[in-house]
C-alpha cells in the first residue's frame, strides 16, 4: 500500500454496513484471488475469488471487482491482493458514515461569511471574520426606483459558494433546498447531527441553524421595493488565493433575475413550511419567509424575460463582472419548483395552474440550472396534505422519479466498478461528484416514496455511489477533504491553501473528474483525457478540484439518508 506505485485498489475508504453489499475494485487482469484479513494480515478472515474482468468503457482498462459481501462481523479489515499489495485498514461497522453526515454538514460551517471562526468550534482552522457585507453598492445593472445605482445596502452572511467568496442566490437555491428536503424526508437523524457550532445549544438541530445562516441572508437579497432578487453578491473580478479577511475588493449586488427570484421563492415557501414547528423559537421567521416567496413570485410573474446574461451585461454596464454566472437561458423549470413548493405551503391550487408540471417526458437529475424534478420530490414527500389536485397527479409523479431512479440503477452491474455513477461518459461535467449524489438523492427518494419492483436495487445504487465518493472510482480518490487514506489535499479553496494549516478544511467535497477540465482550467499535470480520469489534486484545478456548497449539500443528505436506511 505505501509503495510509491499507484495502488491498483479501489475501494470506498471510510468502510461498510454489517449488512451492506461489500465490494472493491481491483484495476487488472491477472490477479484472481483476494483475502480479507485482520488489520495486521495475520489472521485470513475471508478468501474470494474476483469476478470476471470488465473493461472500463471509458479508459478501456480492465477490472475485477472482489465481493465480500459475506463478511458481516463488525471490525477493522485489510483487503489483500498479494504480499506487496493491500490498503489501508477499513471499517466494517453500523453507523459508519455518522462521522461523514456530520462532518459534511461541518463544512457549511468552514464557508461561514461575515463571521469568526474561532478555535472552539474550528479547530486548527480557526479564522477571521470575512467580508462584513455592510457596505454593499447596488451595481448599475440591479438599480431600480427604489434602489438607484450606488445605494449602500448591508447584506451580511450568507455561505461563500465555493473556492472563491462570492454568495450566488441560485447555488443558494439547491443547496438550501436540499438541506431542508433531508430534515423534511428524514427528520430524525437530520435533526441529531451535531456539529459543534456556535448555535449548537439552542433549542435547533444544528442541520437548520446552519441553513438559517444561509437563509437568512438570502432573505436580503430581496429587494424591498419590488420583490425581486438580486442575482448575487459579488466583487467584480475573483480575489487571489488569500484568506477571507484579506479579500477587501467592493462589493456589490448585480441584476435582478428570473432565476435567482424563482429559486428563492421555492426554497422560501418550503423553509416556511419547515420552520413552522419553531414558531416559539423563531417567531414570524416562516410568516416572514411565506410572504417573500410569495413577493418574489409576483416578480417573477411580471419580469418573466429577466434572465442572467453576464456577457449582456457587461457590454451594457460598468464595472464588468467576471465571477461565476449560474447563468441559465430557460427559467421553465425554476417556475415550476417555485410553484409546486409555494401550493404545498398555502394549499392554493392556484399556484398548481399556473404551471405545467409534466413540459416533457423527461425527469431532470436535479443541478443548480436544473431544478423541475425538486418539485416532484416536494409533491411525493407532501404527498399526504395536498389538495385533490395535486394528489391527482401523485401517480404520473412517481412514474417519473421511478424512472429516474430506473436510469441509475439498471445496468450497475455491467459498470466495471459497479456503481450507478459513471454508466454514462455524460456523468463526468464540472461537480461530477454533485451527480453522483443527485443520483443517489434521487434513488433514495425513489425507494422511500414509491413501491415498484426495483425498491431494493435503489438503495443499494443509492449506496453503491457512496462507495464511488469514497474511492471506488477510476482515479482512487476519496473526493471528501479529510475522510479517507487519499483524499484531496490541494483544492481550490482559497482558506484551504491560504490558511497555512497543512491540512485543508475537512469535510468539503471536491467537484470530482471532469472530462473537459484540462480545456476549462488549463491547470499542468492533468494525466489522462479518459473521462472518468481527468482528475488532478492541484490548486489551479478549479474545473475538477474545487468545492461547492451545492456540492456538499447532496453529500450531506446521501450520507444521512443512508444512516437512517442503513438496517434496510
Ligand atoms: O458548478 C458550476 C458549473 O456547473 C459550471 O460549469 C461552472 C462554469 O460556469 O461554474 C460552476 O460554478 C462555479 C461558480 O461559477 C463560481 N464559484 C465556484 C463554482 C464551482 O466551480
Amino acid at each position: 500500500h505505501s509503495q510509491s506505485q499507484p495502488s491498483i485498489i479501489r475501494l470506498n475508504q471510510l468502510g461498510y454496513y454489517p449488512n451492506a453489499v461489500k465490494q472493491i475494485a481491483v484495476l487488472t487482469d491477472s490477479a484472481e484471488t483476494f483475502k480479507i484479513t485482520t488489520p495486521d494480515r495475520k489472521r485470513v478472515i475471508f478468501t474470494g475469488k474476483l469476478k470476471d474482468v470488465r473493461k472500463d468503457s471509458l479508459s478501456g482498462k480492465s477490472v475485477r471487482l472482489a465481493d465480500f459481501s459475506s463478511v458481516a462481523q463488525p471490525g477493522k479489515y485489510v483487503f489483500v491482493l498479494d504480499k506487496e499489495t493491500y490498503t489501508e485498514p477499513f471499517a466494517i461497522k453500523t453507523n459508519v458514515y455518522r462521522p461523514l453526515a456530520t462532518g459534511s454538514l461541518k463544512g457549511f460551517y468552514y464557508q461561514r461569511a461575515s463571521t469568526p471562526l474561532p478555535a472552539e468550534f474550528a479547530g486548527e482552522w480557526a479564522r477571521a471574520a470575512g467580508h462584513p457585507d455592510t457596505q454593499v453598492q447596488v451595481h448599475p445593472s440591479a438599480a431600480s426606483d427604489g434602489r438607484p445605482k450606488g445605494t449602500i445596502i448591508s447584506s451580511p452572511g450568507g455561505w461563500y459558494d465555493a473556492g472563491d467568496y462570492n454568495k450566488y442566490i441560485v447555488n443558494s437555491g439547491i443547496t438550501v433546498g436540499t438541506l431542508l428536503s433531508l430534515l423534511e424526508d428524514f427528520p430524525t437523524i437530520a435533526k441529531a447531527l451535531k456539529t459543534n457550532i456556535p448555535e449548537s445549544d439552542n433549542a435547533l438541530p444544528d442541520l437548520l441553524d446552519e441553513t438559517l445562516w444561509n437563509l437568512r441572508w438570502m432573505l436580503t437579497m430581496q429587494d424591498p421595493s419590488d420583490g425581486g432578487v438580486y442575482h448575487k453578491l459579488t466583487n467584480a473580478k475573483f480575489d487571489g488565493m488569500v484568506m477571507p479577511d484579506k479579500a477587501t475588493a467592493t462589493r456589490y449586488v448585480v441584476q435582478k433575475s428570473v432565476t435567482a427570484t424563482l429559486d428563492f421563492t421555492a426554497v422560501m415557501a418550503q423553509a416556511s413550511r419547515v420552520l413552522k414547528p419553531y414558531e416559539r423559537q423563531l417567531p414570524g421567521l416562516a410568516d416572514s419567509c411565506l410572504q417573500a416567496a410569495q413577493r418574489a413570485w409576483q416578480w417573477a410573474g411580471a419580469n418573466p424575460k429577466a434572465l442572467y446574461d453576464q456577457d449582456a451585461l457587461n457590454r451594457r454596464y460598468k464595472p464588468d463582472i467576471v465571477t461565476g454566472a449560474y447563468g441559465d437561458k430557460d427559467a421553465s423549470d425554476e417556475q415550476i419548483w417555485a410553484a409546486t413548493e409555494l401550493y404545498i405551503t398555502t394549499k392554493d391550487d392556484t399556484y398548481y395552474k399556473a404551471i405545467k408540471l409534466f413540459p416533457d417526458e423527461k425527469t431532470p437529475l436535479p443541478s443548480w440550472a436544473q431544478v423541475r424534478t425538486l418539485a416532484y420530490y416536494a409533491l411525493v414527500r407532501n404527498a399526504a396534505s395536498l389538495t385533490p389536485i395535486g394528489k391527482r397527479d401523485l401517480p404520473q409523479v412517481k412514474r417519473y422519479i421511478m424512472e429516474l431512479a430506473d436510469r441509475f440503477s439498471t445496468g450497475i452491474d455491467q459498470q466495471a466498478y459497479g456503481t450507478a455513477m459513471g454508466q454514462r461518459a455524460s456523468d463526468f461535467i464540472w461537480g461530477s461528484s454533485a451527480e453522483a449524489a443527485n443520483q443517489g438523492i434521487a434513488l433514495l427518494v425513489a425507494y422511500k416514496y414509491t413501491s415498484g419492483p426495483n425498491k431494493k436495487q435503489y438503495l443499494r445504487s443509492a449506496l453503491s455511489n457512496l462507495d464511488y465518493l469514497l474511492g471506488r472510482n477510476a482515479v482512487g480518490y476519496s473526493f471528501v477533504t479529510g475522510f479517507g487514506t487519499q483524499t484531496p489535499l490541494h483544492p481550490h479553496h482559497r482558506p484551504s491553501v491560504a490558511d497555512g494549516v497543512e491540512a485543508p478544511v475537512p469535510g468539503l467535497l471536491s467537484g470530482g473528474t471532469n472530462a473537459q477540465a484540462t480545456q476549462q482550467d488549463k491547470c499542468a499535470g492533468y494525466t489522462s483525457t479518459a473521462p472518468d480520469e481527468v482528475y488532478l489534486d492541484a490548486d489551479c484545478s478549479y474545473a475538477s478540484n474545487e468545492i461547492a456548497i451545492n456540492w456538499n449539500a447532496p453529500l450531506v443528505y446521501l450520507t444521512t439518508a443512508l444512516e437512517a436506511l442503513q438496517a434496510d
